[in-house]
């Protein structure tokens, strides 16, 4: 397949200031009328082509300045429109007019019908199977669309910007006419047009102008979107005081779609979500679906100004605005809840999720230079790792230099479609810093390693820390630069204060920032009267992975006492994990589980630390996961032995704990209604870890019964499930609350939803039977990407024991569906695939039979590209 590259990057010969599009919307044949104000650049001459991209559409006719073209004077084909030569003027006029069949598009791209809703998807390169266009972010035009339909099945017709008309129409049609008056490139264009309910809202700007907000969902649920109402207008504000940016149109439409292959779309103006993340009440969406409906409807209303009034030149620069946008959604959240919480479960994201893309046969730069399908690139290392870089950046700069290049970068290039080369360059104008070698963080792909390590010379009064950096070789990437790292750290004294000291040497070292550039240095902190303890990388300043040699006394000192709450999470939780890599070694060696006495008894001490918020303490007190530990393994693994080695530890905290637990499990039961906040979330999630170790202490399902029988709300409900199914899969309260819940929640498939994914994550050998036998659930359906994720993207992404079958059955059944599924949403299809990207650190056998299931995926017959590029690079 085509390569593309970022060094063959040129503008286009031609520019499509205006863009006028007529919609005659049509469940099976939708007309679209396309009439573009073309401009040929300066320099460009007339007998240059014009091509302008397609994907699968049909040309019913082509004027030029109103007049009809010769048929030797154009090609059509479906995936591209060439007119071979141009009128003399700049200036000119196209007339295009394309059919299509929304209702056949399964792919979930370009213009289709999701639950009788004509909706759209045009990022990343969407729009082309909707007409013929210059389809690539940097050629900007103004829309002005008019949508035609059925009265009745379409009373609401919407599109980017402001509405300027609408009227009624023959044969009970009517029609509405949208006017966004800020170029746009077309990957930011939408409609929907259908029968929906509402919720209505205001918003008055700093300046004083009035904004009319709309959430629109199915009928009935409209209750179910008050949250994501909320969350949009705290994020407005935010936006306006954290970096000084207004919204800049009268009306913001968000539309909720039950088909949907990502989470939500920030279309100017009119955004279109995934359901899962507007929809949700206490009875029905748990305190992570409050949290991801937050996050993401900051996220898509920040990419406004991030993305949307300044976008990127082309694709390759994705990161521009997505990294930079979720280092913003970040910021809100941290603002919003607890800054210490939220940068845990960043770290967690980051390590589950981009740490193994960076460290596998998938690994690419923040910025890549070559893909052969985008919709591969909307990755973990793109959106994660360049908000840390990001992250990194304030860091570097300070707060205050930080917002005075956010703002340098908003003024000079709003209304742009620029690099990353212009974003840093901002940087380095209001600082004055030299950013070149951090910049690599950018182009370098691989996650750094850092080791480090400390020596106290009491006579000379001298600490020493000795650090290295190293970036292991990527893909097509054998050698690699050193980079800039900064490390922020502090020397703990004996009373848990941060020491001071008169100076050091060997590395800069400011404001509590080492800033690693070289291979090796060693620093000497001068003038320090005891031995500290290091802390290092606070807050995870840097995401790398690090080895810090440190005795298990130092590392429970930080868990007790570093006042950065980051780092005791970190240190308690490097604890676990060293016990958990020698657990599994002794599990494969034949031996029982043994653990540290203090590991087992510290956990209640921590339970019930009151100067520490309910949340941080859930956080505390929840083990890494199987594929955590698989990762810091990282070779010839053997999920069975870490599932064993989890469950033990899990086993003996809950048993030498159950008292101080129990107590606190029922005192936390305080029969409080239910709020959303952060607080009540906290002790919901705090009671939840307790659970779990109280029921695998005590080894009977009664804890979690109750719990599910008494609960008042998804959080409580949901945890108890999952509890009862992965503990006690085979006893009859496991039986029963499932039957119940699937009774329950029957009808609602974002509920059901919850019931698929915890079978589907349910450990053991006949998770893979279990999974086919839900894929014939009436509510199961290979066509919704939800569906699809809970029951198989769960199962093979979060059931270690489960997809990696030492049979190799799960890596058969992941095959088989991805092709199945490959038919109609090659999408969907591709990024289930990426679930064997670690194949190769398995154990030989495992590691025979991946292989031969990414055999069968790559010898399939007409392979789409997306899939094509993943098992590809998956098996290189
Ligand atoms: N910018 C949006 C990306 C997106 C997308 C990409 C490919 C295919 C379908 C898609 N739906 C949404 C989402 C975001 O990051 O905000
Ligand atoms: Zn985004």
């Amino acid at each position: 397949g085509q390569v593309f590259r970022l060094e063959d990057y040129g503008p286009s010969d031609y520019l499509i200031p205006e863009t006028d599009l007529t919609f005659q919307l049509d469940s099976a044949d939708t007309r679209v009328e396309a009439r573009l104000t073309v401009e040929r650049r300066d320099g460009v001459a007339a007998d240059r082509p014009l091509i302008l991209d397609g994907d699968g559409l049909t040309l019913e006719s082509l004027l030029v300045n109103g007049a009809p073209v010769a048929e030797s004077d154009y090609e059509a084909t479906a995936d591209r429109l060439v007119l071979r030569s141009t009128p003399p003027a700049k200036r000119f006029e196209l007339t295009l007019v394309t059919r299509t069949d929304p209702s056949a598009n399964k792919a979930l791209m370009g213009l289709y019908v999701s639950n009788g809703v004509f909706c759209t998807q045009c990022e990343a390169e969407g729009f082309r199977r909707i007409t013929y266009f210059l389809d690539r972010p940097d050629v900007l035009s103004v829309y002005r669309v008019c949508l035609e339909a059925d009265r009745k099945t379409a009373p609401l017709l919407l599109s980017n910007g402001n509405p300027t008309d609408s009227g009624e129409l023959e044969h009970g049609r009517h029609f509405a006419v949208w006017h966004d008056p800020h170029p746009k490139p077309s990957y930011l264009f939408a409609l929907v047009a259908g029968d929906l309910g509402a919720v209505h809202d205001t918003f008055t700007t700093a300046s004083g102008r009035d904004v009319t907000l709309a959430i629109y969902v199915e009928h009935g649920k409209e209750a179910r979107a008050t949250y994501a109402m909320d969350a949009l207008k705290r994020s407005m504000r935010w936006d306006e005081e954290r970096f000084g940016r207004e919204y800049d149109l009268d009306v913001f439409n968000i539309v909720a779609v039950s088909d949907f292959n990502m989470g939500a779309m920030e279309n100017k103006g009119l955004n279109i979500f995934n359901d899962k993340y507007v929809l949700a009440d206490p009875e029905t969406a748990t305190d992570m679906d409050f949290a991801n409906i937050e996050a993401i409807i900051a996220h898509e209303y920040f990419h406004n100004w991030t993305g949307n009034r300044i976008t990127c030149r082309d694709w390759f620069q994705l990161c521009l605005k997505e990294g930079l946008t979720v280092y913003r959604d970040h910021e809100f959240s941290a603002d919003q809840r607890s800054r210490a919480v939220k940068r845990i479960a960043e770290v967690r994201t980051l390590r589950a999720h981009q740490f193994p893309e960076d460290q596998g046969p998938l690994a690419h730069p923040v910025r890549p230079r070559r893909y052969r399908e985008i919709n591969n690139f909307y990755t973990a290392t793109v959106y994660e790792k360049g908000s840390e870089v990001v992250r990194m950046i304030r860091t570097l700069l300070g707060a205050d230099k930080f917002r005075a290049g956010m703002d340098l970068y908003f003024e000079r290039h709003d209304g742009q479609a620029v690099t990353i080369e212009d974003f840093v360059r901002c940087f380095e104008e209001v600082s004055g810093a030299d950013l070149a070698q951090f910049a690599l963080w950018y182009h370098q792909a691989g996650t750094p390693n850092i080791t480090a390590s400390g020596r106290y010379n009491g006579r000379a009064r001298e600490f020493t820390l000795e650090i290295e950096q190293s970036v292991p070789p990527t893909p097509s990437e054998a050698r690699k630069r050193l980079m800039h790292i900064p490390l922020a750290f502090g020397l703990v004294g004996s009373n848990g204060e941060d020491m001071t000291f008169d100076g050091a040497d060997g590395a800069t070292v400011e404001d509590g920032v080492i800033h690693v550039r070289k291979r090796k240095h060693v620093i000497r902190f001068k003038g320090i009267g005891a031995r500290p303890v290091v802390s290092l990388n606070r807050g995870f300043s840097a995401p790398v992975t690090l080895s810090l040699e440190a005795s298990a006394e130092d590392r429970m000192f930080l868990a007790r006492h570093d006042n950065d709450l980051f780092s005791r999470w970190q240190a308690l939780n490097t604890l676990f994990t060293e016990a958990l890599i020698e657990a599994t070694q002794r599990i494969r060696g034949g031996k029982e589980a043994a653990f540290p006495d203090e590991l087992l008894a510290y956990p209640a001490e921590i339970a019930s630390d009151e100067t520490l918020g309910a949340a941080y303490r859930a956080q505390a007190l929840t083990l890494p996961a199987e594929a955590d530990i698989a990762r810091e393994i990282g070779s010839s693994i053997d999920p069975d032995a870490i599932h064993a080695a989890i469950s033990g530890l899990r086993e003996a905290i809950g048993s030498q704990c159950a008292g101080t637990f129990g107590e606190l499990h029922e005192a936390l039961d305080s029969g409080e209604t239910f709020t959303p906040d952060a607080a009540s979330a906290g002790r919901r999630a705090l009671r939840n870890v307790l659970l779990d170790y109280l029921s695998a202490g005590t080894g009977t399902p009664e804890h979690a019964t109750r719990q599910f029988e008494t609960a008042d709300n998804m959080t409580a409900m949901a945890a108890a499930l999952a509890v009862l199914a992965h503990q006690f899969p085979h006893s009859p309260q496991t039986a029963q609350a499932l039957a119940q819940f699937e009774e329950r929640y029957r009808g609602n498939p974002l509920v059901l939803d919850k019931w698929f994914m915890v079978q589907a994550t349910t450990p053991g050998p006949d998770a893979v039977e279990r999974v086919r036998g839900l894929m014939a659930h009436e509510a199961f359906s290979l066509a919704n990407p939800n569906r699809v994720r809970a029951l198989i993207g769960t199962f093979a992404s979060a059931n270690q024991t489960g997809f990696h079958r030492a049979d190799g059955e799960g890596y058969r059944f992941l095959a088989e569906t991805v092709l199945a599924i490959e038919k109609d949403n090659p999408q969907l299809a591709a990024r289930l695939a990426i679930a064997f990207r670690s194949w190769r650190s398995l154990e030989k056998k495992r590691q025979e039979h991946a292989r031969e299931a990414l055999a069968t995926i790559s010898q399939a017959k007409e392979l789409s590209r997306d899939l094509r590029d993943i098992v590809e690079r998956t098996l290189a």
